[in-house]
């Protein structure tokens, strides 16, 4: 089993991006699990997803990183005995370091193949977040290994050069991509990505 382990602020559009990473996988015919840890403005159906094959867990009331991690290990250990996926893809709240997750998960759970963790970074509001909180956001870029700048369908030309810039002098060898997971725009390039 792989995992994928979705970052980033609430609003910055983890959900809307898993729901389209989700379109590609099914097209694949790869199997996969949801684990969703972070009410949000767009819930996971879990009726539907199950509806195409996508087994759905919720983890509410905690964050992974911290509060939650005997759960998410549960969790995990039970997606792969009984449904036993390509992949897992995680979405953490808002407020995760995903390196302590991926200690978590690699400190207690065998047979994961790999970890790969996207963080999704909300471009309209990019710079007041990083005014208000660069040390969470910071080491969510930190501990990326693709970074997918998303609503570039709000903002301009300048503003998505100067986030780059930003981004790539946090984590020079990061991977970055400017999408729009609501107009669809680069969802198929991030998809190669990580499939
Ligand atoms: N303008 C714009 N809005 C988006 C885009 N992607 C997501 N949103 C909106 O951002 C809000 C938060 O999205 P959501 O996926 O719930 O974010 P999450 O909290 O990180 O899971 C919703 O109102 C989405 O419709 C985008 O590409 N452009
Ligand atoms: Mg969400």
């Amino acid at each position: 089993m792989e995992i994928l382990l979705l970052s980033g602020f609430l609003g910055s559009g983890k959900t809307t991006v898993m729901l389209e990473l989700l379109d590609e996988v099914v097209k694949h015919d790869i199997k996969v699990a949801v684990v969703e840890n972070e009410i949000g403005q767009i819930g996971v159906d879990g009726k539907y997803l199950k509806h195409c094959g996508v087994e759905v867990q919720e983890l509410f009331g905690g964050c992974i990183c911290c509060t939650l991690t005997a759960d998410i290990v549960h969790t995990l250990n039970y997606i792969k005995d009984n449904h036993n996926p390509d992949l897992t893809i995680i979405e953490a709240t808002g407020a995760a370091r995903p390196a302590d997750v991926v200690d978590v998960i690699n400190s207690n759970i065998t047979g994961i193949k790999d970890i790969k963790t996207l963080s999704i970074v909300d471009g309209y509001r990019y710079k007041l977040l990083m005014k208000m909180m660069k040390p969470l956001i910071g080491a969510q870029l930190l501990a990326s290994d693709i970074v997918a700048i998303n609503k570039i369908d709000e903002i301009d030309e300048e503003e998505l050069c100067f986030i780059t810039g930003d981004i790539k002098r946090i984590k020079p060898e990061v991977k970055v991509l400017c999408v729009s997971a609501e107009n669809r725009v680069n969802m198929v390039e991030l998809a190669k990505e990580i499939l």
